[in-house]
């Protein structure tokens, strides 16, 4: 494959708005991660960014859980997730958030120049207003009866009983969560993101020019939303937290960016800021054609990494993702993992019982990502069970892994004063010839798979070396020598 001549990762925008859990670390920041690593150990150009997403109704929402404001969650949780990522040694070049100003200002001329193109457009709709609060509501501040399974406390997106998704016009004796009173209809104008415009470009960039490079279960995703009828997205909402619209947009006033809108901008912000940073020039990131860019994230992020944010920046002007590797879900002892119904390992409780707490050891992050890689819910959702984790700890990276390693180490300090002789090769025999051999098949073969996002393939090539070369120690047993 041609070379590129700069890479730019980024992996999904956290919610600052509580922990993340261990299946947020396997579907997108440790395969992230380990990509990064191995380009960097090429010596190549690149840039991986992160960061909180700091806006969506979900840290308001938070805030009145905790009975705090939404910018003392933000300024609460972003800096705890982003030490659990340090912690479980995810090196990302920038941990940004969307609530900077340079974010703010990012994203308003991002908007700005795809309205004065014509890009956008503008409806006038009807959606439910809280008269005694005077504020239009989004689905999440209204509750009711679930027509479903008539659980009387069911959000107007989602019943979180049942499951079901539900829309608040579905939902029975609807309430404002913020007054308490039944909700109105109101008249409000919102401006759209026109995908119905793009089904063309989209057909083709993805279902035909990335229809073997990307993974299948991407791909199909992305066909049945076209083929499913592309429709205007809107990308505004009437709410009091978020990037503001700019002041000289008419009927503007007291309206947000809608967060999915702003928070893959988040990721050119995370550029610019590490550029100034570092002294170095953001544009090329995001605009020269022989820029790499790589979007890791969960399944559940696939429409606005590869529908929504590809038409915005094919709009304004900027590269496209190379490739979306999205991840299936991570399940833990047989349930889907759930924060609504703490049915979740987060990474914050790993690092405490595993690395910090007396007897904790820092290697256990890498028992943790060693684990989580053998099990990388890459092409189908996966199971994390602590006895697994054992088994993986004990019968592998302990027992192969690092059997091998240390005997390699120790032998060759014993033997030959902890530097590797020459080879001579008459001396071989064809055992050692064939491992020489293998070492080299095993390094080209890791790094296709690395090359191609299968991480759970290149780390049982590397355990199979690993086996193969204890099995070799043991029928020469250099020991005997030492
Ligand atoms: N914050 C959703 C999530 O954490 C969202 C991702 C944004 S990526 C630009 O799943
Ligand atoms: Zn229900």
């Amino acid at each position: 494959m041609q070379q590129p001549k700069r890479y730019l990762i980024t992996a999904a925008l956290p919610y600052a708005n509580g922990l993340k859990h261990i299946g947020h670390l396997a579907g997108a920041y440790l395969p992230a991660d380990i990509y990064v690593r191995y380009l960097k150990s090429q010596q190549r150009d690149v840039v991986f960014v992160c960061g909180s997403d700091e806006h969506g109704t979900a840290i308001p929402i938070q805030a009145t859980k905790e009975g705090t404001t939404a910018q003392a969650i933000i300024d609460k949780y972003h800096p705890l997730v982003e030490q659990n990522f340090r912690d479980l040694g995810i090196q990302f070049d920038i941990y940004h958030r969307t609530s900077a100003p340079i974010h703010h200002e990012t994203a308003r001329d991002f908007f700005t120049q795809l309205n004065n193109a014509g890009h956008l457009t503008t409806q006038t709709s009807e959606q439910f207003f809280d008269e005694k609060a005077q504020t239009f509501l989004a689905d999440r501040y209204i509750k009711g009866t679930c027509p479903n399974c008539q659980f009387t406390g069911a959000y107007g997106d989602q019943c979180e009983k049942c499951g079901k998704s539900v829309s608040p016009e579905e939902l029975i004796n609807p309430v404002s969560t913020l007054s308490g009173e039944p909700p109105v209809k109101k008249m409000t104008q919102h401006w759209y993101l026109p995908l119905d415009r793009h089904e063309d470009f989209l057909r083709k960039w993805i279902l035909e020019e990335h229809a073997n490079d990307w993974r299948a279960s991407v791909v199909g995703q992305c066909k049945s939303w076209i083929d499913g009828g592309l429709q205007p997205r809107a990308v505004t909402r009437d709410l009091d937290w978020g990037v503001a619209l700019p002041e000289n947009v008419e009927g503007g006033k007291g309206k947000v960016l809608y967060v999915w809108f702003d928070a893959p901008i988040g990721y050119i912000s995370a550029t610019k800021q590490w550029a100034i940073d570092n002294g170095k020039d953001w544009k090329p990131y995001w605009e020269d054609k022989e820029t790499r860019l790589i979007h890791f994230i969960g399944k559940d992020n696939i429409v606005f990494h590869c529908i929504i944010f590809p038409v915005m920046l094919q709009l304004h002007g900027n590269i496209l993702p190379d490739n979306v590797p999205a991840n299936e879900f991570l399940n833990l002892e047989g349930d889907k993992m759930s924060t609504s119904r703490n049915w979740k390992l987060d990474m914050e409780d790993y690092i405490n019982d595993f690395i910090k707490a007396p007897g904790g050891n820092e290697i256990m992050a890498d028992v943790m990502r060693y684990y989580l890689t053998q099990i990388a819910p890459e092409t189908k959702d996966s199971e994390f069970t602590w006895k697994g984790f054992q088994v993986a700890n004990y019968s592998e990276l302990v027992a192969i892994l690092g059997n091998f390693v240390n005997r390699s180490l120790v032998l060759m300090h014993k033997l030959c004063k902890g530097k590797v002789p020459p080879l001579h090769p008459d001396q071989l025999t064809d055992a050692d010839r064939e491992m020489l051999a293998a070492f080299d098949a095993t390094r080209k073969t890791v790094e296709e798979h690395l090359e191609q996002f299968k991480f759970r393939d290149a780390l049982f090539q590397i355990i199979a070396f690993d086996r193969s070369g204890n099995q070799l120690l043991q029928k020469k047993e250099p020991w005997i020598f030492a």
